[in-house]
């Protein structure tokens, strides 16, 4: 009979005390569970004598945000774990340290990282990571990289886009992402307020085209493993420090996948600061500081990048063709420019919002954020396959927003 169930506080407990030589033996241990996602049960267990701690992330056999009706596999638990390890070989420092992973309860035990604070909550209260940009560049252009036909063994990289194989987790994003804000859908959620705006979104054409060409990556590029959801919610951070969680979408996909999810929230919190920052002055300021932040991930990442590709490459075909890494690069910057306009439609109109503008307590700055956003994610899409540098991406946005 299979072991897996739900765990209560109290068996988090029992098994964390079974994690050898973590905890002391007399450790008076306490478990709350604190998961807040839309998917997992998560446990943060602590003792206060030693003041060592952890987190105990399980899978539920259904998507938590919606209920039993919405059913999900649990080996997204096993792609997690072993995402972790392996971005953490790739990019040292930058996620949680696993500590164990037990398959029949799809139980991943890791580092606590709660002297950090989510991202999005940080830049909600106004809060400038001076480090981010060039930790999350880092993450991205070595677990991109050295996942891809580029730096890792070509019949080796099938192999591993075998173990990643995440059809569930997928087909959320194939669903909330790129189809449902464009169709009349039972899974969307917006205020009836912006009703005209959802509406022209089911109504553009030259739009649904950018959106299925973006779809049909989503769908069929499988070049490098992905984080596969790298929002500012799946990022731990203090000025000094950055650290990637919740790798469970992850599946080899298409790389700009991940570069724009980052850029999307960057431009969601922009939106946002139409209420979070009342002073005009100082939320110029911040905004100034969003859109440099998505300047300098995009410009360390390039370089970055670049410099794993003259040095690490062991493909001798893109190797030894110069003009490729130039073409290469474009088309990378003109997916993430796309994937990031998807990801912030999605945010306003489909079934899973982001705090940065739901949690505005006025109905009118609200639906001002919720507009701005729209016409921002647009923009990208739209301007995606023309691109030619960030500086367009971010000129295009922010001449949107200010309509
Ligand atoms: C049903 S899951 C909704 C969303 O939560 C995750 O963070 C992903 O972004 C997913 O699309
Ligand atoms: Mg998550």
């Amino acid at each position: 009979m299979s072991k897996y169930h739900p765990l209560s506080e109290q068996e988090a407990i029992e098994i964390a005390r079974g994690i050898e030589g973590f905890f002391p033996a007399d450790a008076a241990l306490s478990s709350k569970e604190i998961g807040d996602g839309n998917l997992n049960l998560v446990f943060h267990i602590t003792d206060s004598a030693s003041g060592k701690s952890l987190i105990m992330k399980q899978a539920l056999p259904y998507a938590k945000v919606v209920g039993e009706s919405w059913p999900l596999s649990l080996d997204r638990s096993r792609i997690e774990s072993e995402a972790l390890i392996l971005q953490n070989k790739l990019a040292p420092g930058l996620v949680p340290k696993v500590y164990k992973y037990d398959p029949e309860l799809a139980l991943t035990v890791m580092e606590d990282l709660s002297d950090h604070v989510i991202m999005r909550r940080g830049l909600i209260d106004g809060t400038v990571y001076p480090k981010a940009a060039e930790h999350i560049s880092t993450f991205l252009a070595n677990t991109l990289f050295f996942t891809s036909d580029l730096g890792m063994n070509q019949q080796d990289k099938k192999v591993q886009l075998g173990k990643f194989i995440n059809p569930d987790l997928c087909k959320i994003t194939e669903d909330l992402i790129f189809d449902d804000p464009y169709t009349v859908s039972s899974n969307n959620n917006y205020e009836p307020s912006i009703e005209d705006a959802a509406e022209a979104l089911r109504t553009d054409a030259s739009l649904h085209l950018e959106v299925a060409i973006l779809r049909d990556k989503f769908l069929t590029k499988g070049e490098a493993l992905l984080h596969g959801d790298l929002h500012t919610g799946s990022i731990f951070a203090t000025p000094e420090s950055t650290k990637v969680i919740d790798p469970e979408f992850a599946y080899y996909g298409p790389m700009g996948f991940d570069v724009g999810a980052f850029i999307a929230n960057l431009f969601l919190n922009y939106a946002g600061q139409e209420h979070w920052i009342a002073d005009e002055a100082k939320r110029r300021e911040f905004r100034a500081y969003l859109t440099n932040t998505v300047r300098d991930v995009w410009t360390k990442f390039e370089a970055k990048f670049r410099a794993l590709w003259n040095e690490h490459n062991v493909d001798r075909i893109s190797r030894d063709t110069p003009a490729y890494q130039d073409f290469y690069m474009n088309r990378l910057l003109q997916d993430a420019v796309g994937f990031a306009g998807c990801k912030v439609v999605r945010r306003i109109v489909g079934l899973s919002h982001v705090a940065d503008i739901d949690t505005i307590p006025d109905a009118a700055a609200r639906e001002r954020a919720q507009r701005m956003a729209l016409r921002i994610g647009t923009a990208l899409i739209k301007a995606n396959r023309g691109v030619r540098s960030i500086e367009e991406a971010i000129d295009a946005a922010v001449t949107a927003a200010e309509q």
